[in-house]
């Protein structure tokens, strides 16, 4: 079933973050910087914290690639995390020579609590450190490959921020180009630059209580060809598997797929997309996308439109009560340096984690060992639906 095999290892303040990926074709063309633009735009937005001004996230490749292309061979990537020099006491994997501090007032809304009762650890550090975002840098580097292949048939995904808080987007450009265009210039990915002023007053005000803010994203996937995914059996239909990847990304609480839950709130004639077919392009089109781009978990050659809403950071200046794991005593929340809004880094994971579930399904469905096999079974099935 599943193509592409991954996995990511290392903690917040460990020494590096790894990334292993298997089932990556060989002859793609790929260089550092093709993850490193990524890696760098996860690391934007007004509202995150001091981390990211010690951060210069880059990739190593020490697997898989040679005179940057890839092999076929599995694909390992690391990122350093340059804050471990400061961290060499406490996160060190040899025996450490003094008994770090315990974080022992877990966070409300963190993994603290139910990681420290789940894997027997008293000090809550041992959570943390797994549970925190920092891991979707990694995520992103491997989202970064996937956005590579998917270029080589023409796939391409952005996303965008529609909502923090209380203030969402209003007119947006009408061309999705247009709107990736806008998106990549804007700090807060806010393709309204009315709306990125409020939200970053809002974040601003959030900031000055000690609180935190969530909100929405927009994942887009353009020039995906219909058919991906299928509808015969739970676990293949690509809505449930995109679902799964977004729900996954740390603090995200909702996912939506078009229309999401507002199809719920209407009939079927305001809710589903008439069918159209262009002679000339010789393809079926819609005037309408509520869909979001799947029809009984199959992808029906319109653009893949999946929201995912993130709750706000579970780090609160301003903590909320808690009880000490020892005493048992009420207790303010432990507070780390942490980001007070991270919902336009959150987009970037989002874009990963969409361009790896469509390499998977790419694969799944055309097979090759090699890009130019991959491309060439593409344009033969392309050839044949442009027939039906
Ligand atoms: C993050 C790194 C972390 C946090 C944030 C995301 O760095 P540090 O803990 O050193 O400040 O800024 O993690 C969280 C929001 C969280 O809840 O754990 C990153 O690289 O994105």
């Amino acid at each position: 079933m599943s193509r592409l095999r991954w996995l990511t290892s290392g903690e917040s303040h460990g020494p590096r973050l790894t990334a292993l990926v298997e089932g990556i074709p060989a002859g793609l063309r790929l260089l550092p910087e093709d993850v490193n633009v990524d890696l760098a735009r996860r690391q934007r937005g007004y509202g995150r914290g001091g981390r990211m001004k010690i951060e210069t996230d880059c990739v190593s490749f020490v697997g898989g690639v040679r005179d940057g292309e890839t092999l076929g061979s599995p694909l390992a990537m690391q990122i350093e995390n340059r804050d471990y020099v400061s961290w060499t006491d406490r996160m060190a994997p040899e025996p450490l020579s003094e008994r770090p501090e315990r974080l022992v007032r877990p966070r409300p809304g963190h993994a603290d609590l139910a990681g420290g009762l789940k894997y027997d650890r008293r000090d809550l550090r041992d959570v943390l450190e797994r549970a925190s975002a920092r891991e979707t840098a990694a995520r992103t580097a491997v989202g970064a490959v996937c956005r590579r292949l998917l270029a080589e048939v023409g796939i391409d995904v952005f996303a965008h921020v529609v909502r923090i808080a209380d203030v969402e987007v209003g007119a947006l450009p009408e061309s999705l180009s247009d709107l990736r265009v806008v998106t990549r210039a804007s700090d807060l990915a806010c393709g309204d630059p009315g709306a990125e002023a409020r939200m970053r007053e809002a974040i601003h005000r959030a900031s000055h209580q000690g609180d935190t803010l969530g909100g929405v994203f927009e994942v887009v996937a353009t020039g995906v060809m219909p058919g991906l995914g299928s509808h015969v059996q739970w676990d293949r239909k690509l809505d449930g598997r995109i679902a799964q990847a977004i729900m996954s990304i740390q603090a995200i609480k909702g996912v939506e797929i078009g229309l999401g839950f507002e199809a719920a709130k209407v009939s079927g004639s305001h809710v589903h997309d008439a069918i159209h077919y262009n002679a000339h392009a010789k393809r079926f089109t819609r005037p309408t996308n509520r869909a979001g781009g799947l029809e009984g978990g199959i992808t029906n050659g319109e653009p893949l439109v999946v929201r995912g809403a993130m709750k706000p950071i579970a780090t609160l200046r301003k903590a909320l009560m808690s009880v000490h794991i020892d005493s048992k005593q009420p207790f303010e929340a432990a507070f780390e340096r942490s980001d007070i809004c991270a919902v336009a880094a959150a987009s970037v994971v989002g874009e990963a984690m969409m361009a790896i579930v469509l390499a998977d399904a790419l694969l799944e469905k055309f097979g090759g060992d090699s890009v130019r096999e991959l491309k060439c079974n593409v344009n033969c099935y392309m050839g044949r639906i442009s027939g039906y």
